[in-house]
């Protein structure tokens, strides 16, 4: 018998996750003061080194593992006890002990500490299994809580923010009912008065992370009227002291394409003990800074997954050899890597925007301008990140032939976590409909727009950025004047068009944000950026054709590809 040694392809690998970084280092060399970067880098390189490294392994190793719900113990009494996954625990309490949360309300860094939360977030979300989804709902529940002016306030939020892994609760986001995943004011769960308090009962459909310790929920108070006005914001507990549901019972964990380490339940509330938040009414209303909190995570998720798959094709790349090369060095492979290095660039740069006008808006130092701009880019960055991570994740796959199908791999689940991106809080199409509600409400909004592209496109240089930034601005232009006389003419045409318009505007401002960070790269030596700004420009807009930008320079091609310097 001859002795067979077949082939084994080495498998893609990490380093550490914020070193290897280019795009997220430049973005932060670029809008943070030397002083505050040399300050929070320490704990991005560590969160890179983890992130890369024990966590990465960590969640191969905890591939099968799901959540497990246990509904009565052997003695007949209801427990509805879930059993999360080992990685799901361990990121528990790093994202206490790293402040996932709390960076954001320590405020260390006034405004810009919403930069470096998020720079956290970036890194940390891709190896956790989506553990991201407690955390988005957390924070989304502490600035809830904080803008309420309720007194339950004093008692959770110290909690939510903590970093002491004993003392952290997560929250939930109870919104969804089987009446509604969108249309959230035809929710039936009603809330009765009794005694000095509340208690809600109903049925909720898809409440995600049901592990949390206490939640926001909408519920119609007993007499009032229809609609998303006749509900009312609630804040529930979810357990008591010795660890017993408060009037809850979980239904079944749902069978979900993705998000399969998320344990997203179906509840029945039985007189779940309830306090109201802010008044009795308005809970669509009241319930929106969580909305928009939980969006900007949505976005900034949809980066970070969008990196975590380009890092493993990239070193794939570098380790496989098809037709007498490795990909790293075949033409046409490096110019697909390089397409999906100018998406995670533009996405990156849209979030990220997203992000500081958030940290602005909130430490109460952003102009009117910045009020306006955050409340437009928020439903925007959030559905135009959502499409772009589930196109480049589906080709991230490709770009392993075979090996990117096969789970065992790791990588089907990129595709599948990525694929609820668009549709959690709110679907793309929910949130066109959204970003037209915020140019209806405040006119100014579109304005604060162009005023803002006008100054990211007056500091572009170069020829080329300058020309792709001028298109951008007409092609934003274009839009808000489709907007202005189709709304006079045909209010469901806008309706119908509404996606169009705002991916429009989404794309627009990602190719002049990106033309800027080119920008302050050539001025450092580095023309990937610059290559990215185009690449994006020629596949959106036919601002550019391919016959524009001249002779391919492969060499250019391949360092966008392959993110190596020149
Ligand atoms: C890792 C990533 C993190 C993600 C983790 C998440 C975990 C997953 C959990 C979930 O998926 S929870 C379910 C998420 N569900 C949604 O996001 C609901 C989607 N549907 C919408 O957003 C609808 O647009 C909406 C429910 C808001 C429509 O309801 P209505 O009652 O028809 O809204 P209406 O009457 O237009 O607005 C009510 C008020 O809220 C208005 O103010 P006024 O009362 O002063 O007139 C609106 O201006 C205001 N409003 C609505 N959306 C707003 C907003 N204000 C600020 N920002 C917004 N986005």
């Amino acid at each position: 018998m001859r002795a067979i040694e077949p082939f084994n392809q080495p498998p893609p690998d990490l380093g550490n996750q914020y070193d290897e970084d280019r795009a997220l280092r430049q973005y932060l060399a670029r809008v943070l003061p030397p002083e505050v970067l040399a300050e929070v880098e320490p704990s991005l390189r560590e969160m890179g080194e983890l992130a890369g490294g024990e966590l990465y392994r960590m969640s191969l190793e905890d591939r099968e593992n799901e959540p497990v719900l246990t509904q009565w113990d052997a003695w007949g009494n209801r427990v509805d006890h879930i059993e999360v996954s080992p990685l799901w625990k361990r990121a528990e309490v790093l994202a206490a002990q790293k402040g996932l949360v709390a960076t954001a309300y320590e405020a260390a860094h006034g405004a810009l500490s919403r930069v470096h939360q998020f720079a956290l977030v970036y890194l940390f979300g891709p190896s956790t299994d989506v553990y991201s989804c407690p955390l988005a709902m957390t924070d989304g529940a502490a600035r809830t809580l904080l803008e309420s002016g309720s007194s339950v306030a004093e008692r959770a939020v110290g909690h939510l923010t903590s970093r002491d892994p004993a003392r952290f609760w997560t929250s939930g986001q109870w919104m969804t009912e089987s009446t509604g995943g969108s249309d959230v004011g035809r929710s039936e769960t009603v809330a009765v008065p009794e005694g000095d308090g509340w208690r809600l009962w109903g049925r909720k459909w898809f409440t995600s992370a049901t592990t949390s310790q206490m939640a926001l929920t909408l519920a119609r108070p007993e007499g009032n009227g229809p609609g998303g006005r006749g509900l009312a914001l609630f804040y529930v507990e979810t357990r008591d002291d010795d660890g017993r549901l408060r009037g809850i019972e979980v239904n079944r964990l749902k069978d979900k394409l993705g998000t399969r380490k998320v344990p997203t339940a179906e509840l029945t509330l039985r007189g779940a003990p309830a306090i109201p938040l802010k008044g009795l009414d308005s809970g669509v209303r009241n319930i929106t800074p969580m909305l928009n909190i939980t969006r900007t995570w949505n976005a900034v998720t949809s980066v970070a997954l969008m990196r975590r798959g380009i890092a493993l094709a990239r070193d794939y790349a570098r380790r496989r050899v098809a037709f007498g090369a490795a990909l790293a060095d075949k033409p046409l492979h490096v110019e697909t890597l390089a397409g999906l290095q100018a998406e995670l660039e533009g996405a990156l740069q849209l979030a990220f925007w997203a992000v500081e006008l958030l940290g602005r808006v909130e430490q109460q130092t952003a102009s009117e301008r910045d009020v306006q701009l955050l409340r437009l880019l928020t439903p925007i960055a959030k559905l135009t990140t959502g499409k772009q991570a589930v196109a480049v994740l589906s080709e991230v796959l490709e770009s392993f032939g075979g090996a990117g199908y096969v789970e065992d791999t790791g990588l089907p689940t990129l595709l599948r976590d990525a694929q609820v991106l668009p549709i959690w809080e709110g679907t793309t199409n929910v949130l066109s409909l959204d970003t037209l509600r915020a140019l209806s409400r405040d006119h100014g909004a579109f304005v604060a727009l162009r005023e803002a592209l006008a100054e990211v496109t007056g500091e572009l240089e170069d020829e080329a950025l300058a020309r792709v930034g001028r298109k951008a601005s007409e092609t934003v232009d274009r839009a808000g004047a489709w907007l202005r006389d189709t709304m006079g003419a045909d209010p469901l045409e806008v309706e119908a068009g509404a996606r169009r318009f705002a991916l429009t505007i989404g794309r627009s401002v990602e190719i002049a944000l990106v033309a800027r960070q080119a920008q302050h790269a050539l001025r450092q030596g580095d023309g990937r950026t610059r290559l990215a700004a185009l690449r994006l420009a020629e596949a959106r807009h036919d601002f550019l054709t391919p016959v524009d930008r001249g002779r391919l320079d492969r060499a250019a091609v391949r360092q966008l590809a392959m993110d190596e310097p020149a």
